[in-house]
């Protein structure tokens, strides 16, 4: 079985990122979307780009080496061989199938999971102490995937998925549209799965630090058709551009400086939650948890009302069932 023992080091403030190294495998409209953003953030000295179309790889490297006269030094790497990623601090990987219009995130499985078969091992050979951010879809099975294939050389929460990191984005952004405030102003989770049965923990959602909700009150129906619109938002956009990338684009770019600088910031990522709410499976889901430069440093156990244990429990339901037979 999967290990739940996770590495922790020190916390490690004021790193150095000149010298850190970050690795997006897959460079298609996320990919690309991440290294933009990780280039405009600043958080890495070396952005290696590997994709197996080299035509096209060649081009967005070109690209974006022609604005570094607006950017600070950042060297950047591009190739479809893997030894161009070598000694990543970092690596994320969004190569995959990418959801057709009408397409659910569980119908990618089969496509991408040969993918991450290819992926894995070549990442691990040339980075074999990096945190990995999986990104693709379906991302809770494509990190448990990378996770059963990297094998347990490799400790707990170094593999980790991007998770509901964009959904609780999505959410705390509706709300804080809603309230005409900025978006920093409100704390809140979506757990479960990154997709349909993901789980808007309103019972701690945070204003300005005030719960939202009034003690033992229940979400009204505005809040439902929020939580359905986080759900919704994804084939939205997809149905109107072809692709989502700026959002999840930011998403990863933030994950990626978290570890870099090994920051601890408390996100939801996907990781395993046996152990959690009474999941006796190595089921991978997303729970608010500590990033660092070892990946997930710790998951924390979010108190849930009952109704909102049921729904996690039937989102973890959900993609164990999935996982189980990809597993095999
Ligand atoms: P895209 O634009 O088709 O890019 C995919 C890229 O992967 C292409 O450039 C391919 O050449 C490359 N690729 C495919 N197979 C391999 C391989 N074996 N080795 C190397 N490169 C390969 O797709 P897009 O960038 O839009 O989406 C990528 C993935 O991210 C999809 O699975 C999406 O569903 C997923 N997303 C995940 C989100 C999240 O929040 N986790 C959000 C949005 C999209």
């Amino acid at each position: 079985p999967y290990s739940s023992d996770i590495e922790i080091s020190p916390v490690n403030y004021g790193a150095n990122l000149g010298h850190k190294k970050v690795s997006v495998v897959g460079c298609g409209q996320v990919g690309m979307a991440i290294a933009y953003s990780v280039l405009n953030q600043q958080s890495a000295g070396t952005i290696a780009l590997v994709d197996m179309n080299r035509e096209k790889l060649e081009g967005e490297a070109k690209d974006l080496e022609q604005g570094s006269a607006f950017h600070q030094q950042v060297r950047i790497l591009a190739s479809d061989e893997y030894s161009v990623s070598a000694n990543s601090h970092m690596v994320v990987i969004t190569a995959g199938a990418a959801q057709r219009p009408g397409e659910s995130r569980l119908d990618l499985v089969e496509r991408n999971v040969a993918i991450m078969q290819n992926i894995i091992p070549k990442v691990l050979t040339f980075s074999p102490n990096a945190s990995i951010c999986i990104v693709a879809n379906p991302c809770d099975l494509m990190t448990a995937v990378a996770a059963k294939i990297a094998g347990p050389s490799v400790p707990a929460g170094r593999i980790f998925g991007s998770g509901t990191c964009l959904d609780s984005s999505r959410l705390r952004s509706l709300i804080s549209k809603k309230l005409d405030l900025d978006t920093s102003a409100v704390g809140g989770y979506v757990i479960g799965e990154h997709g349909d049965t993901s789980v808007p923990v309103w019972s701690s959602v945070t204003v300005g630090g005030v719960p939202l909700l009034g003690h033992g009150q229940d979400p009204s129906k505005m809040h439902d058709d929020m939580h359905k619109e986080v759900v919704d938002s994804a084939y939205d956009v997809i149905n109107k551009k072809g692709y989502t990338n700026w959002a999840v684009g930011l998403t990863g770019a933030h994950i990626a400086k978290t570890c870099l600088n090994d920051t601890r910031r408390i996100m939801p990522v996907s990781t395993c939650v046996r152990g959690l709410k009474g999941i006796k499976e190595d089921v991978f889901i997303s729970m608010p948890a500590a990033i660092g430069s070892t990946g997930v440093q710790r998951v924390i156990d979010l108190p849930l009302t009952d109704k909102e244990t049921e729904k996690f429990l039937h989102s973890a339901d959900t993609i164990w069932d999935i996982q189980e037979r990809v597993w095999d």
